[in-house]
């Protein structure tokens, strides 16, 4: 295993989407703010890559310039008010330039007004519970059967043949195309996170606590995450699976549920 591991490490190099799994940058994913999120960490990014060059740079070379060998002779002054000012402005300059538009970016995603849909998650150990205020609609989300079967001990099953191995759910929690839709966050039991990169939500369910954030799909697909908050023994085993879907498919979906979705959900 380690070894393929290390076999794969020139793949990270050329890592490109068509190796996701692989691929050491973040998502763009499928929201407006998943892309501005992007943005935000591009931006930093360059920011630090530039600043390591300048720093680094002057630090080689002043070494390779300044050599004793070469006869280099230490200078004398104790102190430089244009140098103190210069690198106390230029890195507040730096940190304004990344914190305007990272606040911009943060009132977006904290602004969940008006919401097309919401929908309640609960975390429990060791999976999730979905609860659409609007629709007489709640069920459970658990790992899927082939994950479930293929991580018991000595079940005989090669993981590697199972279709999304442990980012399977049973019951995904489904939503339309294009609707805002804001998600409220809680436990009932101990802290777990709901995180799902494609549409930059990662956020705590806290028992007693209700957090909140939203989102509105750009596109159909099936989107995944898992708990992101070390919660016990099957921490590894309650992922989540958002289908977005059009809003057709929604109703449909909704209409079917209803008919025996509460039938699951007391079955639970
Ligand atoms: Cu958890």
């Amino acid at each position: 295993m380690s070894r393929k591991w290390f076999l794969s490490l020139p793949g990270i190099a050329f890592a490109s989407t068509a190796q996701a799994e692989w691929a050491l940058n973040m998502r763009t994913g499928v929201t407006d703010l998943s892309a501005e999120t992007y943005g935000l960490h591009m931006m930093v990014f360059w920011w630090c890559v530039g600043i390591g060059v300048v720093v680094f740079g002057a630090m080689i070379y002043s070494l390779i310039r300044h050599r004793k060998s070469v006869g280099a002779k230490p200078a004398k002054f104790t102190h430089s008010m244009t140098a103190e000012i210069l690198w106390t402005a230029v890195p507040v300059v730096i940190l304004l330039i990344m914190a305007i538009p990272a606040a911009e970016t943060l009132v977006k995603l904290e602004d969940s007004r008006d919401p097309d849909i919401t929908i309640v998650i609960t975390g429990y150990q060791w999976r999730w519970h979905y609860k659409y205020q609007d629709e007489d609609l709640e069920f459970y989300s658990s790992l899927a059967t082939p994950s479930l079967e293929a991580r018991s001990k000595q079940s005989g099953i090669d993981p590697h043949t199972v279709d999304n191995y442990l980012l399977e759910v049973d019951h995904p929690m489904v939503v339309p195309v294009g609707a805002k839709v804001r998600v409220l966050m809680t436990s009932n039991d101990v802290v777990h996170s709901w995180w799902v990169p494609d549409l930059a939500i990662k956020k705590d369910a806290v028992p007693g606590m209700v957090n909140e954030a939203w989102f509105r799909a750009k596109e159909t697909g099936t989107f995944r995450g898992q708990c992101t908050e070390l919660c016990g023994r099957g921490h590894g085993y309650m992922p989540i699976v958002v289908e977005v879907v059009t809003p057709d498919a929604y109703q449909a979906w909704v209409d079917t549920r209803t008919d025996n979705g509460a039938q699951v959900a007391n079955a639970q």
